[in-house]
């Protein structure tokens, strides 16, 4: 049967992140892409000014109607939620319309380069931090992972210190841990914690250039593939590849983002 997924994170009407990534990524692998929109800003937080409404009050109106319609998803993939509020809708959407085993992949989006974003408090990670017990996949960067475990943030890693993020998080859900952004010998990557507790690293070619928007198409494609019956590892693989392909594919001046449509589009005339 074909797999219908519900994505929550915000709409940032510009920006080339959250939904407007993750609504052409998943369809174009095929997936019914279903959206419980968590907030609606003119931008994403990265420009120097935002316009936010807050959709909190819009979600009980929204469930009401799902239920009476008896709507259930095969899987939940969590982006930018913005408010607790909304991790408490989430939690609710999990109890409500889940089909029977539907995974729960959550990026808990809210800090990177060592710095939380704009907005977020000690309360926000620490409601975060609970609501991952939920999750069967995990995909915190390495900023977001040392918030969540009190672990010091550090722009050089070894695997000591990977595995020890991974351990940290491994106590805080009994889901799979990925850590992106992992830095190893010149190569980056993501850390996993297998089931097993075995830890495997997907590294690949660190660009020398970093832009707004490469998580939200990481979890978008590492999740399409993922729900397409790739291994964790595989699914990560080609997530960071397409990131890779993204990234090459955006000239220097566009600055907000990258030109993640071309690469769909190319990757569309391959197949
Ligand atoms: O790409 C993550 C993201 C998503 N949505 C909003 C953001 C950010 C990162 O800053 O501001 C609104």
């Amino acid at each position: 049967m074909e797999k219908r997924i519900l994505t929550i994170q915000d709409l940032s009407c510009v920006g080339q992140c959250s939904l407007t990534v993750a609504l052409p990524v998943l369809s174009a692998y095929g997936i019914e892409t279903c959206v419980l929109p968590t907030a609606v800003l003119s931008n994403h937080t990265m420009f120097s000014k935002w316009s936010y409404l807050d959709l909190t009050p819009e979600v009980d109106n929204i469930f009401a109607v799902w239920r009476e319609n008896g709507f259930r998803f095969d899987a939940f993939l969590l982006g930018y939620l913005g408010k607790a509020s909304l991790m408490d809708a989430a939690e609710r959407a999990f109890d409500t319309f889940a089909a029977e085993g539907a995974p729960v992949i959550i990026d808990p989006v809210f800090a990177d380069n060592g710095k939380l974003y704009g907005g977020f408090d000690g309360e926000y990670v620490k409601r975060m931090a609970r609501l991952l017990r939920r999750a069967d996949v995990i995909l915190p960067n390495v900023t977001e992972a040392c918030f969540l475990t009190g672990t010091e943030y550090r722009t050089e890693h070894d695997e000591a210190y990977a595995e020890g993020l991974l351990a940290a998080l491994k106590k805080l859900t009994d889901g799979i841990p990925v850590v992106t952004g992992v830095e190893l010998d010149g190569k980056m990557g993501e850390a996993v914690l297998n089931g097993d507790g075995s830890v495997s690293y997907v590294m690949g070619e660190k660009l020398p250039f970093v832009r707004h928007g490469t998580g939200d198409i990481f979890a978008s494609v590492f999740t399409a593939e993922y729900l397409s019956g790739k291994s964790l590892c595989d699914a990560a693989d080609g997530a960071s590849a397409f990131v890779r392909d993204c990234l090459r594919a955006t000239p220097e001046e566009h600055f907000y983002g990258t030109l993640f449509e071309r690469v769909l589009k190319e990757r569309r005339g391959r197949r």
